[in-house]
């Protein structure tokens, strides 16, 4: 055992209780600045550690790590997470998700993660998974639809995940096109829907889900402080991972089939329902210049429509768009 198991130990031992930073320090031989040191690692892998200067230290909340067996009999499907894979740390749920997509996984197979060391986002952005406390996974899709219209799963993906969350959690998250999930204009989850094409044809999807669950402010680093936030944060409570695994799963199973068998305009009447988009000044930038303008609703493939102030409504296709107050 190393040293931060070590304390683990002792802090189990004596959950509930206090144990004092001395009796740490000579117990495991290392100096008060060590247990120091040991006791932020800890937390960094979710355990709650009050600290005290009179008293020491306090085991006061362990991680709940997910459950494979539990997690399995929690989902109520047909095909979404039928197959699925729970790892304890990976770089990112979407390369596992793309290798067994390749070995010829079957639509629905859902990896996740505890923990990402090298979870992304956009355009090459980082997105930050510290363990035991976000839902990281990402779900492999075999959609039949023409190439042109793939952009439209990453606001089916939205939209269930939305609908997931005010379901389960009471959260009123709105979504900011294309592919953020809000509370009070800060984030809270992140889709990200990467493609394998084989002459202009979708071979398949990844559609990739990072929500910040059970962080708390402590937990983010400076300059996601003030722009980020969790579904702990918004409601006060402690979520349960599992249930909320498991509702998302099935919204998104019921919204995919529904997409594939009417297409695109149900689903956009539910997008613009929850957009927080909708009617606001929107700034955004397209083809190498900058626009401003309302934002009006989506066109047939999904892009969202743009009033001009000179009157001419444009299409935005992909990248950013920045909610003007
Ligand atoms: C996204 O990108 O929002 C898509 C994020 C998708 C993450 C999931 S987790 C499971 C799967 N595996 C992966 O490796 N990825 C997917 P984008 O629109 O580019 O936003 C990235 C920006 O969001 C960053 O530049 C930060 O400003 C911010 N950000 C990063 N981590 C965050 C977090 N945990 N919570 C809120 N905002 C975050």
């Amino acid at each position: 055992m190393n040293k931060h198991e070590q304390l683990l130990r002792l802090l189990l031992d004596s959950e509930g209780s206090d144990i004092s930073g001395e009796d740490i320090s000579r117990q495991l031989d290392i100096s008060r600045t060590a247990v120091w040191k040991h006791v932020n690692k800890l937390r960094k892998l979710g355990y709650e550690i009050d600290a005290s200067p009179r008293l020491g230290y306090r085991l006061s909340r362990r991680p709940e790590w997910l459950q494979q067996g539990e997690l399995a009999t929690a989902i109520d499907t047909r095909r979404f997470g039928q197959e699925l894979r729970v790892l304890m740390s990976t770089a990112s749920t979407q390369q596992v998700a793309m290798e067994l997509a390749e070995s010829g996984m079957a639509e629905g197979l859902t990896v996740l993660a505890e923990e990402q060391t090298g979870g992304r986002g956009r355009f090459g952005r980082k997105w930050f998974s510290p363990p035991g406390k976000g839902i990281w996974m990402s779900i492999v899709l075999r959609p039949q639809q023409p190439l042109q219209y793939t952009s439209q799963l990453t606001l089916v993906t939205g939209v269930a995940v939305c609908r997931a969350i005010r379901q389960c959690t009471g959260v009123q998250a709105e979504i900011k096109w294309p592919n953020d999930l809000l509370v009070n204009g800060r984030k809270l989850c992140g889709i990200l829907l990467e493609s394998a094409v084989e002459d202009q044809r979708l071979r398949y999807c990844i559609a990739g889900i990072g929500i910040d669950v059970n962080l708390e402010a402590e937990d983010y680093p400076e300059e996601l402080k003030g722009v980020a936030t969790s579904l702990r944060l918004e409601s006060g409570k402690v979520i349960n991972r599992r249930e909320l695994i498991a509702v998302i799963l099935s919204e998104l199973e019921s919204l995919y089939d529904l997409y594939a068998e009417q297409g695109f305009t149900p689903i956009a009447a539910l997008w613009e329902a929850l957009s927080v988009s909708l009617g606001r000044r929107i700034r955004s930038v397209i083809r190498g210049e900058t626009v401003e303008g309302t934002a009006m609703g989506l066109d047939t493939s999904g892009a969202l429509l743009l009033r001009l102030d000179d009157g001419q409504v444009v299409p935005v296709f992909s990248g950013e768009i920045e909610l003007k107050p």
